[in-house]
């Protein structure tokens, strides 16, 4: 059976135009002014806008942080993610200090085969630098891993300057790139002892123990480490505008800086974390914090003038119960915001219809470029013949409100509660398949693993 969605707008990097689109079996088969839907289902959608379905490259399910396990497996994670209009997440793997890379990747697989209803790969975490990890680079990418993730914070995952040079030496040896967390770990850790010896244990003590020089302190340090190995990096969750200074300053010596950024630091500011009730500030707890407008303020700009590439959601839930545990210290609250349901329609609400961003950065930033840059295009990321039928279908002209009622995480509150949004995301199709229907997910556990190669964008 074909299927034909009929007089949409299909929007790409490059422009948007009235087309139609043509899906036999799971992949596109035409894209055209005028179809003929002779033994076609035809599906009309004047008036709606057609994004490839959206890629987050930057999901943490079923992952064990703090003592506890995040709320959101692969089924609850990946059930979330689909309902928001994002067909394909990339999850972070994460083999313990000593465990080898191929015991995590095994590991992984085992969490989210069979039971995901999105595509999914991963990226791998190296928290550990020898030679059997080095050994096992090549293996990564025979398995389709070509993106790392190394931490500069958190004790548990952090490594070292050698180590991470020794790093993303070898990785751009194999063409792969790695994403990196920038925060100075000793700052940190010196500034929670301060806190705590001043008996400040509450949940506003999180933000000013880790204050925007301590994101740019460590952008500006990895971006050094990088120029010496000649390699480029990604710095994933960038929340502050001294540190996209910092990497404007790189790119002007000449090296390839690629920037990823998060609703929540577009979205919401600091004062979250200054409310009187526990809960309603602790649930905003997250590593880079949330922080000023100011800094939203120019995250927007930078979308718009391309110097930021990718907006992915950094996913990382907790139930409110969880959240708990760091009633009278702040430092055992587990961090992390849920977000995968919600990041299409914000972007299109707050970015598209607010005049921020046009829809064609949008699909750049939401689908696009991550596509490029983790080389999963143009299977993903992308409305063209032969591409997988993963189409998300947007009306621009309802209007919605966001309510964790409505949604499929198992955090049981989402940080946008009561927003109203302009649009609303009424199909999503993943290859092939209406997966979607206004928020009502009518197949599950469809996912399937995506092998990808050094991606370039
Ligand atoms: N930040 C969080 O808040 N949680 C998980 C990992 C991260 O980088
Ligand atoms: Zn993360």
């Amino acid at each position: 059976m074909k299927t034909l969605l009929k007089g949409g707008t299909i929007v790409s990097s490059g422009g948007s135009r009235r087309a139609d689109l043509l899906i036999e079996g799971e992949t596109i088969a035409a894209v055209a002014p005028a179809i003929d839907p002779d033994g076609c289902e035809v599906v009309h959608v004047e008036g709606k806008l057609l994004f490839p379905g959206f890629i987050d490259a930057h999901t943490h399910f079923d992952l064990d942080v703090c003592n506890t396990t995040t709320a959101d497996d692969f089924s609850s994670g990946t059930k979330s993610a689909v309902c928001g209009g994002t067909t394909t997440v990339i999850d972070f793997a994460c083999p313990n200090k000593g465990e080898s890379l191929q015991y995590g990747l095994k590991l992984w697989h085992t969490k989210a085969d069979g039971r995901s209803s999105c595509d999914y790969g991963f990226h791998m975490t190296i928290d550990d630098w020898n030679e059997t990890i080095r050994a096992q680079i090549p293996q990564m990418l025979e398995a389709g891993i070509p993106s790392f993730k190394m931490y500069m914070t958190y004790p548990a995952m952090m490594i070292g300057d050698k180590d991470l040079f020794l790093a993303l030496k070898e990785l751009h040896k194999y063409g792969a790139i790695a994403g990196v967390h920038c925060e100075n770990a000793g700052i940190i850790d010196a500034l929670i002892e301060e806190h705590k010896t001043a008996g400040l244990t509450g949940p506003s003590s999180h933000p000013l123990c880790r204050p925007n020089p301590v994101e740019a302190e460590a952008v500006a340090h990895l971006l050094r480490i990088a120029e010496v190995a000649e390699t480029p990096v990604i710095i994933v969750h960038l929340s502050t505008r001294q540190a996209h200074a910092e990497v404007l300053t790189a790119r002007a010596r000449g090296q390839k800086v690629y920037v990823e950024t998060c609703p929540h630091y577009l979205l919401l500011d600091d004062s979250v974390y200054f409310q009187e009730d526990y809960s309603a500030a602790a649930r905003f707890v997250c590593a880079p914090p949330i922080r000023k407008k100011a800094d939203a303020e120019m995250l927007w700009q930078a979308l718009a003038d391309g110097t930021i590439q990718t907006v992915s959601t950094d996913h990382c839930s907790f139930t409110l119960a969880q959240k708990d545990a760091g009633r009278g210290d702040f430092t055992k609250i587990p961090g992390g915001l849920p977000g995968v349901e919600t990041r299409g329609i914000l972007m299109y609400s707050c970015g598209v219809a607010a005049g921020k961003i046009t829809q064609e950065q949008m699909c750049s930033l939401l689908s696009e470029n991550a596509a490029k840059l983790y080389g999963a295009y143009p299977r993903k990321g992308v409305l063209q013949p032969g591409s997988d039928a993963d189409i998300v279908v947007l009306d621009p002209a309802r209007e919605g409100v966001i309510s964790a009622s409505d949604q499929h995480s198992a955090a049981g509150y989402t940080p946008y509660e009561g927003l109203r949004t302009r649009g609303v995301i009424e199909q999503v199709y993943l290859r092939g398949k209406l997966t979607v229907q206004d928020g009502t997910l009518l197949r599950q556990n469809r996912g399937i693993y995506i092998p990808r190669r050094p991606g370039t964008l």
